[in-house]
């Protein structure tokens, strides 16, 4: 089969009679990209406004990123952590620094950064808090995504997420995100950690009140536990800082990246933390065949480069505040409220409006690629690396559509 000659109804064939059905897609077949512009097998042409959930920050097929991984991939791609390798060490020294926590452990998913977390977390636990065995808890918060493990989704509260899963892995509370007073009555000695994403992404680009992260931050110094913040999607940029959770003046003990660590070429993760945490992990007690490879390891380094010297974080924060007023000032009937922060929103839509997913499909026949969540929320997060004209382009898109 030449699938140069295929059109699109003749790819959705093929996924719908081979792969399995576990997501809904637009039905658009994506053949190349650069940037922030994609180009369907039809050869139209769609600006990304979704950048893979905030994976590719950095623009498509960023040239530093795809130059690090060439050159990577042509001498060494994979030792194991059996052995050692030139990349390594150098790079966990960049991403130690330049997050400010002692020590990185690297893994290839966000679902795995968290995995670690929570091993950590509860591995503190029992070490440094000398709680009784399997009694550690983490206290999350509803509309939570953290990914989707079978230990992640036992606290969802997304039944799409997690129904069927069961038995579920015990030893988690949902709190209402945004609930001080409840999670000060849920503490107990047993609770090591909190973990929260700072902005929530699947929920919709929820911002919590602006004292509900300081507050974390206090009540876990005042119990001994680990405030953990979930930065995979938020962080790096999105938010319009290197970590979501520093908008709110707050430092947390350990966090989570992944998806634009690598600038979308690859998957890379890491869960950093000071060594009173890290520590608890001594060898043999957790890794990854994959994690920390080499060629993850060049690829972070080119984006983290990129992220650092074209100022993404503050073209996020800058752009991202014009951006937002633009919708607000659209005064849409349709609009219920748009949130967020940098360039990530969440334009939630009135349920009079019929669903965000029939907007996403309007703005794909503008020239637009969205994804709705919950129904009447569409996301707005395109690369960080879009210009002022393209986000113009891009409002004259969703007015029209909105209107
Ligand atoms: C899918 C959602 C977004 C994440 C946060 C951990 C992970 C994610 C805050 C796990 C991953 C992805 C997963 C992808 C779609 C996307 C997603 F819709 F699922 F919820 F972004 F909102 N923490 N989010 O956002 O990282 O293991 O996927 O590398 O599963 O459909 P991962």
């Amino acid at each position: 089969m030449n699938e140069t000659s295929l059109d699109s109804q003749a790819f959705i064939d093929l996924e719908d009679r081979y792969s399995a059905h576990n997501y809904h897609p637009l039905g658009v077949i994506l053949s190349r990209a650069e940037g922030i512009w994609v180009w369907d097998v039809e050869g139209n042409k769609y600006l990304d406004f979704l950048a893979a959930y905030s994976a590719v920050n950095q623009g498509h097929n960023h040239p530093r990123i795809v130059e690090a991984l060439k050159g990577q991939i042509e001498n060494l791609s994979l030792t194991s952590r059996a052995f050692r390798n030139d990349r390594f060490g150098p790079f966990c020294k960049k991403l130690s620094e330049l997050s400010g926590y002692d020590k990185v452990l690297m893994m290839n998913t966000g679902a795995e950064a968290v995995e670690t977390a929570i091993k950590a977390a509860r591995k503190w636990g029992y070490q440094k808090k000398g709680l009784a065995a399997d009694k550690a808890r983490i206290i999350v918060f509803d509309g939570n995504f953290h990914g989707r493990t079978t230990t992640i989704v036992s606290f969802s509260n997304d039944p799409e997420a997690r129904d069927g899963y069961g038995p579920y892995t015990p030893g988690f509370d949902i709190l209402p995100y945004g609930d001080l007073a409840a999670v000060e009555k849920a503490f107990d000695p047993n609770v090591v950690a909190i973990l929260v994403e700072p902005i929530q992404g699947e929920a919709g680009v929820v911002t919590p009140p602006a004292d509900f992260l300081p507050g974390l931050r206090s009540l876990c110094d005042q119990h001994k536990a680990l405030l953990i913040c979930d930065e995979i999607q938020a962080g790096l940029g999105r938010s319009g800082d290197l970590f979501a959770h520093r908008l709110f003046g707050v430092r947390a003990d350990a966090v989570t990246i992944g998806k634009a660590l690598s600038g979308g070429m690859y998957p890379v993760s890491a869960f950093l933390a000071d060594d009173a945490v890290m520590d608890v992990f001594t060898p043999g007690t957790h890794g990854s065949t994959y994690g920390g490879n080499p060629v993850a390891c060049a690829v972070a380094d080119a984006a983290l480069d990129v992220l650092v010297e074209e100022d993404l974080c503050k073209r996020s924060a800058e752009l991202g505040t014009w951006f937002r007023q633009e919708l607000i000032g659209m005064n849409s009937a349709k609009v219920k409220e748009v949130r967020g922060a940098g360039l990530w929103i969440g334009l939630e839509l009135e349920s009079s409006a019929g669903g965000a997913r029939k907007y996403c499909e309007a703005l794909k026949n503008e020239g637009m690629l969205c994804k709705e969540t919950h129904v009447h929320t569409i996301r707005f997060a395109p690369p960080l690396v879009v210009q002022k004209s393209e986000l113009e382009w891009a409002l004259e898109r969703i007015r029209k559509v909105l209107a």
